[in-house]
């Protein structure tokens, strides 16, 4: 931690004598938003470092938004992952589509076959561990997440029981109320750390006596799962009883956004929120990135007091919001 704290000490010394000696360089003009560029797009807010359109966000590569004005509202995409972003917060995350995967469920309004699987290999971005969960509806299953950690994979998942009160529904209302998903007909799990893909599959479990006859339609059944962000999951219960999720083209997904410290445009957004840095208003640091294990993640927030967008140069305000 001293050392971090050190580090961003002494490298703001090294930026600030940096400008000095080359305070005419053209690359010392603050970082900011471009006059011309769009904040908003339908409904939502499109914080810096995101931005729409190209030379409108910190680096086009990754941050760019494309807003899709064929939609009413107007839908944010972000470029990269050509995926539908949902809301940004300036603490690091943000929302976005995610599909559902399921196998032979029938008498349902989306296809079997899942949407493109979001993949946020080489990017600065991770699923958040913290705030999403794994959810599966199945029983006598084993349903589990494959994930993709720079380049190797981990597992995780649970498996459910099958009530015995309702031969042919998962989940059924009243055995939802009874358990909430929590092992019987329905079970979550978090999601492991660092996770840039992944895929969901069921296999057998070890217990589950798969010859018998009773329980042999559901082992067949509709069974189906999603990684989702957990506080929207708990605002939306009715959405994991069947059909539930199944009638929607997705959920919604957590993922936080890093600016990654080793990277070329974070050393050149350093270099330009120096007077930002050091002024009163805003507040920088270097800390572990939750991206990959091996990179340290650079971020900024306002101070006490103030409130707005620590990444514009004069974002932080008292009392009023500027983002
Ligand atoms: C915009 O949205 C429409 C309707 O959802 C879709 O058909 C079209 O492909 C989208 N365009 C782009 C550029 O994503
Ligand atoms: C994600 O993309 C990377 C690189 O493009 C690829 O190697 C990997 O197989 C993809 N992972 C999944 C789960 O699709
Ligand atoms: C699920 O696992 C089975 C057996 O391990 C495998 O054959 C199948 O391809 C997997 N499905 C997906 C979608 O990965
Ligand atoms: C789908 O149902 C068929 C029988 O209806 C069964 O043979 C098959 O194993 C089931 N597949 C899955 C993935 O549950
Ligand atoms: C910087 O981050 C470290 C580790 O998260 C924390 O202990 C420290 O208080 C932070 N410093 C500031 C000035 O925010
Ligand atoms: C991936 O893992 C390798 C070996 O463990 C490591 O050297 C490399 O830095 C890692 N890359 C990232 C982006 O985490
Ligand atoms: C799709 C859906 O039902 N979304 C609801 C989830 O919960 C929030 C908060 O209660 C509602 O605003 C959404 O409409």
């Amino acid at each position: 931690m001293v050392k971090f704290l050190l580090i961003v000490v002494i490298s703001l010394v090294l930026l600030a004598v940096n400008i000095t000696v080359s305070s005419k360089s053209s690359e010392e003009v603050p970082i900011t938003r471009a006059p011309h560029c769009k904040t908003r797009c339908g409904d939502l807010k499109i914080p810096f470092p995101f931005g729409i359109g190209s030379g409108c966000s910190i680096d086009d590569e990754l941050f760019e938004i494309v807003c899709n004005k064929s939609t009413t509202p107007h839908t944010p995409f972000l470029r990269k992952l050509e995926d539908q972003v949902l809301d940004i917060s300036i603490e690091g995350t943000f929302r976005v589509t995610n599909p559902i995967t399921s196998q032979n469920c029938t008498g349902i309004s989306r296809s079997e076959t899942p949407d493109k699987a979001i993949n946020l290999t080489g990017s600065p971005f991770v699923f958040s561990e913290r705030r999403n969960r794994f959810n599966a509806v199945s029983c006598g299953l084993f349903a589990y997440i494959e994930s993709t950690i720079n380049g190797s994979f981990v597992h995780a998942g649970c498996t459910s029981i099958c009530s015995l009160d309702d031969k042919n529904m998962l989940v059924s209302s009243t055995t939802e109320k009874k358990n909430r998903c929590c092992g019987l007909d329905c079970c979550h799990t978090t999601i492991p750390s660092y996770t840039n893909a992944f895929k969901i599959n069921f296999t057998n479990d070890d217990f589950t006596n798969v010859d018998n006859i009773d329980m042999k339609g559901k082992l067949d059944g509709c069974k189906y799962a999603f990684v989702s962000d957990q506080s929207w999951l708990h605002d939306n219960s009715t959405a994991v009883l069947m059909p539930g999720v199944l009638n929607w083209p997705h959920v919604p997904v957590v993922l936080n956004w890093d600016l990654p410290h080793n990277s070329h445009y974070v050393r050149s957004l350093e270099k330009k929120l120096t007077s930002a840095i050091l002024s009163s208003t805003v507040v920088c640091n270097i800390t572990q990135s939750r991206s990959t294990r091996h990179e340290s993640r650079f971020f900024c927030s306002c101070r006490k007091g103030y409130e707005g967008n620590p990444y514009l140069p004069t974002g932080c305000c008292q009392g009023k919001v500027v983002s």
